[in-house]
């Protein structure tokens, strides 16, 4: 119809819920790629929550942001806004971001990018948290993004992976720290 493809962004044969499986699938446009992170932390989902469920304070685990103020409501429910400006050294200056999803008892959150200074048009993105096998917490991130122009869409789902594996590696490191 209007070029849109229903992809699924998980690891082929990546055994997870129904529900996560449901957050990280995407209407994929001409134009658009996904791609997702999967990363196991050795602490309990409710330990990796209490970082990620704070849209107000990202740089609880996100080392690329220097300064984060919220513009809109309380950083809690859907349609708040954030502004976050961004360390020197990446093609970008700020962004404008809006919470989209925090399900507190499915360990849900999700933003998209809405304005500001950077090159990521109409990213969005998922992060869920599971219990894995073993006692700790399964970690699945993945988003969606306009291909900038001038980009192949295989720069930007390695740059944007990049940035994605390292705010995962430093949540790991930050829950098992508090
Ligand atoms: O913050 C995230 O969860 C993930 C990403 C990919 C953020 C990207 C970013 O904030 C920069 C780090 C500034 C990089 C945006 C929106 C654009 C960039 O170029």
């Amino acid at each position: 119809t209007d070029g849109l493809i229903r992809r699924v962004c998980l690891t082929r044969g990546m055994h997870v819920p129904e529900h996560v499986a449901m957050h990280h699938t995407y209407d994929v446009g001409p134009d658009q790629c996904c791609s997702s992170v999967v990363k196991t932390i050795h602490a309990p989902p409710e330990s990796v929550w209490a970082l990620l469920r704070r849209f107000d304070n990202p740089r609880a685990y996100k080392n690329f942001i220097r300064q984060c103020r919220i513009m809109q409501g309380d950083g809690l429910h859907a349609g708040d806004l954030r502004e976050v400006m961004v360390v020197s050294g990446l093609p970008a200056v700020s962004s404008t971001e809006r919470l989209e999803i925090l399900d507190e008892e499915r360990h849900v959150i999700s933003f998209s990018v809405v304005g500001g200074d950077h090159r990521l048009e109409n990213y969005r993105s998922v992060t869920t948290l599971h219990a894995s096998d073993d006692e700790g917490t399964v970690v699945v991130e993945s988003y969606i993004v306009d291909v900038p122009p001038g980009n192949t869409e295989e720069e930007t789902v390695s740059f944007v992976d990049t940035i994605v594996r390292c705010n995962l590696q430093s949540l790991a490191r930050s829950t098992n720290r508090e």
